[in-house]
């Protein structure tokens, strides 16, 4: 296999980011054996495997092979959206002692209230649309570049939520990964447990990049 010139590659040298927290810094509510495994396994291997269809890609585009092009646009999404999906939601928790849980305050507080009334409101309104999703998923808060308002929005699998024309500012996982050793079918009762550990210092100023960037 020949190598194309640097400037003409796809960068496929993703990597698995840096924990900001320790794997058992958000228990109770979410327990160190499913951080572990959630990001050094199915975090990485999200990354290996978009690395990997990069590298096919390029090869095929290298070899002008269009059908194999279009074939690998799914498994880029998946493995791609599974990628920057799992990097929004590190940075979404925070343990209690880091501000997680701390109730959103400024400018995003006005604007949940405006949108749902009461952020207790909001909370229960996000959680019966993610509840609901079947199969895996993730359940978003994400700021419509068109209207420039926040909406709660439920996707599929790892869709990214960009492709629907939303700026993500907080993903709660809702695979079976991310909760099923602690809550088991419960799903619910994880969703409750994951407010006391939202970053919304994080998630604050994802809104303030969403909007300058849908101007
Ligand atoms: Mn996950």
């Amino acid at each position: 296999m020949t190598t194309a010139p640097r400037e003409q590659q796809v960068l496929a040298n993703y990597k698995l980011p840096e924990l900001p927290y320790d794997y058992d810094s958000l228990e109770p509510y979410i327990n160190a054996e499913i951080m572990r495994l959630h990001h050094s396994k199915h975090h990485q291997a999200y990354v290996n495997n978009f690395n990997k269809d990069l590298e096919e890609f390029q090869e095929a585009a290298r070899n002008n092979d269009v059908g194999k092009m279009m074939l690998l646009q799914n498994t880029i999404k998946f493995n791609g959206g599974g990628h920057i999906n799992h990097c929004l939601f590190w940075t979404n928790l925070a343990p209690k002692d880091q501000g997680g849980g701390e109730s959103p305050v400024g400018e995003l507080a006005e604007e949940i209230e405006r949108e749902w009334g009461t952020f207790e409101a909001f909370k229960e309104k996000f959680n019966a649309i993610v509840v609901a999703i079947q199969g895996s998923g993730w359940g978003w808060l994400g700021f419509c570049t068109a209207s420039k308002r926040l909406m709660i929005v439920a996707c599929c699998n790892q869709d990214p939520l960009i492709l629907q024309g939303l700026i993500p500012i907080l993903g709660v996982d809702v695979w079976e990964h991310a909760y099923y050793l602690q809550y088991k079918n419960a799903k619910l009762e994880y969703l409750k447990a994951i407010w006391e550990v939202v970053n919304w210092k994080n998630v604050a100023e994802l809104f303030q990049d969403a909007k300058a960037a849908a101007v």
